[in-house]
């Protein structure tokens, strides 16, 4: 099974501020994280970084007929995007939402997340563990 794991805008910035949030590790941490994680659940799986909406909507378009599931931790982009939104609708891949926060305990505009009304599921506030529960979660929606 290939997994397309896609980290939004400031994730890069992991570990170096709000470590009370989101931990102290680094995103380099977090791509070793999921890359061992996905070799335990005996997935392949690719990670994709951008700042840039656009750039996302190009990925997710990119994986059409090619990938079997999405995690996506949009970052600020779950709270504003109908763009990422209709991507993932458009080419029709399970998706799971994730983030290494719970932003329904924070502020309200963190509480609206157009990226999920298109995902299966959501895992919030695991930190980098949430990203193996949603490989887990593709893994068993595709048997
Ligand atoms: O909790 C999550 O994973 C979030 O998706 C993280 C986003 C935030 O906008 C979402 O509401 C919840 C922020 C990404 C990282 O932001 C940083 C800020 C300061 C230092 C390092 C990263």
């Amino acid at each position: 099974m290939k997994i397309l794991v896609v980290n939004g805008p400031n994730l890069n910035m992991l570990g170096i501020r709000e470590p009370e949030i989101y931990g102290r590790e680094s995103y380099a941490d977090l791509e070793k994280y999921i890359e061992s994680a996905a070799k335990e659940l005996g997935c392949e799986v690719e990670i994709f970084q951008s700042n840039c909406e656009g750039a996302i909507v190009d990925r997710i378009q990119e994986a059409y007929g090619k990938t079997d599931g999405i995690v996506i931790n949009a970052a600020a982009y779950t709270h504003t995007s109908v763009a990422i939104l209709d991507a993932l609708k458009a080419v029709s891949i399970p998706a799971v939402e994730v983030h290494l926060s719970e932003p329904m305990e924070r502020e309200d505009f963190r509480k609206i997340s157009y990226v999920g009304k298109a995902c299966i599921d959501r895992f919030a506030g695991f930190g980098f563990e949430g990203y193996r529960k949603a490989m887990e979660r593709l893994i068993r929606s595709n048997q």
